[in-house]
Order: C-alpha cells, then structure tokens, then sequence
C-alpha cells in the first residue's frame, strides 16, 4: 500500500486542511498520515475564521513520526509561519518522492493566512523543493509578485516566476476566480486544462483537495498529466456534490468521485 503524508493545517468545520487530504486519500486508497501545523476554527455566531499554530517542537514531532518509515509523496497546506516553513523544509531536505507544495496564503471567507515574510519564506525554502506547486490565481498573484492577475499572459508569467523560484511543475488554479482553466507550466511548455466553472458556493475545500488528489496520484506513480486531469475530474465531482455545512460555508464532498456514500450500503452486514 503507498503511503502519503500531509503536513497542513486542520480545518474544523471539515471541509478543507488535513481533513480534506486524509478524506481524498481514502479514495485513492493511500494510506493517510497526517501533521498538523495549526488549527482553523469558525465562531458560530460570526462565521469569522481564526487560525491558532501550534507550538513548533509539537510539529517537529509530528512530522518525525510520520517520516519514521518509508512514504511515497509528501503533500504540504497551511504552514503559517516562517519558523514553520522552514522546519518542514529541513524535514523534508532528505525526502527523494514527490513532494506537492499547495501554498496556502488566502483561504476562502479568511483574511489571507500568510503576511509578506512567510511568503518570502515559501518562495526561498519550500518552493525550490517542489515537485509541483498549486497556487489558486490569487496566491500565484501574491508569490510572483504582480499581484492581480487577469489575462492569460499575465498568469503565464506569474507561472514562469514562480517556476523560477525552483517548483519543477506549476498549475495555477483559475476556477475559484471564476476562469474555466488551470494553467500548467514546467520551464518549458505551457498547457492549459480546461474544466467548466460550476455556479455554487459550496466549494470550500477545493484547493486542498485538488493537491491532496495529485499527492495520491502521483504516490501510486500516475504519470503527471494523468495525475493533473484525474485530479481536476475528481474536484470537479467533488464540487457538484457540494452541501451546505453551517449557515456560512460549504463544502466539497470528498468522495463524490467514487460515490463514497454509498459505498457501505452495498457491503455492510
Ligand atoms: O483552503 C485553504 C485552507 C487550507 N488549510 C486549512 C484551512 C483552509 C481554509 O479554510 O482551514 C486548515
């Protein structure tokens, strides 16, 4: 059985974080190992976000015990300080696999996660490391430098700066900025994956989600393209599943690619 590693922050309410990893490597049947960086919360009287790190040397633990046997891909989320950047970085300097940086900076109803020094960090210790990275089209705005991003030649060379930062293999998400495509780069080619743009709100959790599937693809050796549109397929499906969750957010279903929710009906005794 391959074994995949997350190293994100939890997402209480479910929907995104190491929940979303840990449910869409069930469906990919990995087996799931998890360290947690720090935790998001919701008030439920406001719908407000907050995000509480944890202590560092708990996440050094952490991450010594799921790195204590062999792993085939290694997924990083929400790493929301400098410190922590750079601890999961020296943890993962040995690691020869496939390594997905998705790097959370803005998060969907949050103020961004992520101030301008942890991004330098993200550009200077963990992106060089990346197999491929994940950016949605703000934080690939925010990591490259330009900002706002609206034409396709302007993402296309956000991807080339951040590909200069030493990711092998970028894809800038379009869909949650309501475009119909995600952009591939790796220093050579640029290709673009078209996907329809579903009209919801439940689409909290997509980001997550998107890399914790190409995590999964890639640790059971699915070439990249295949892992990329296998990938877009099972968010897509994900999306459309979507339900409300609390009167603020909604989110992705996880295992509405493999129609997880039926799957006990058909086995149990
Ligand atoms: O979607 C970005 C994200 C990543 N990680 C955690 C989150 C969120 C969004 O809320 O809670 C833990």
């Amino acid at each position: 059985m391959k074994k995949v590693v997350t190293i994100a922050g939890s997402d209480a309410t479910g929907g995104g974080g190491i929940e979303a990893d840990l449910k869409t490597f069930q469906e990919y049947g990995v087996f799931g190992f998890a360290a947690i960086t720090s935790i998001v919360t919701m008030f439920p009287e406001s719908g407000k976000h907050q995000l509480t790190p944890l202590d560092l040397n708990l996440i050094d633990k952490q991450i010594d015990s799921a790195l204590a046997g062999p792993i085939d891909a290694i997924k990083t989320g929400l790493l929301p300080s400098r410190e922590i950047i750079e601890l999961t970085s020296q943890k993962l300097f040995d690691f020869s696999g496939p390594i997905v940086v998705d790097p959370v900076i803005a998060g969907k109803g949050t103020t961004d996660f992520l101030n301008a020094d942890n991004v330098t960090a993200m550009r200077e210790v963990l992106l060089p490391m990346a197999y491929i990275t994940t950016p949605n089209l703000r934080e690939a705005g925010i990591l490259s430098g330009l900002g706002e991003l609206k034409e396709k030649s302007q993402i296309e060379k956000a991807a080339k700066i951040i590909y200069s930062f030493g990711a092998k293999n970028v894809v800038i998400k379009g869909g949650g900025a309501g475009l119909p495509f995600d952009l591939y780069y790796n220093g050579e080619i640029f290709h673009y994956f078209p996907h329809p743009i579903i009209e919801t709100t439940f689409n909290h959790g997509a980001g997550c989600t998107f890399a914790a599937s190409i995590t999964a693809a890639l640790a059971k050796d699915y070439e990249l393209f295949s892992a990329i549109k296998t990938s877009i397929n099972f968010v897509q499906a994900a999306i459309k599943a979507g339900i409300a969750i609390n009167p603020y957010v909604g989110h992705v279903w996880h295992g509405a690619y493999n129609h997880a929710e039926k799957r006990m009906e058909e086995n149990h005794d």
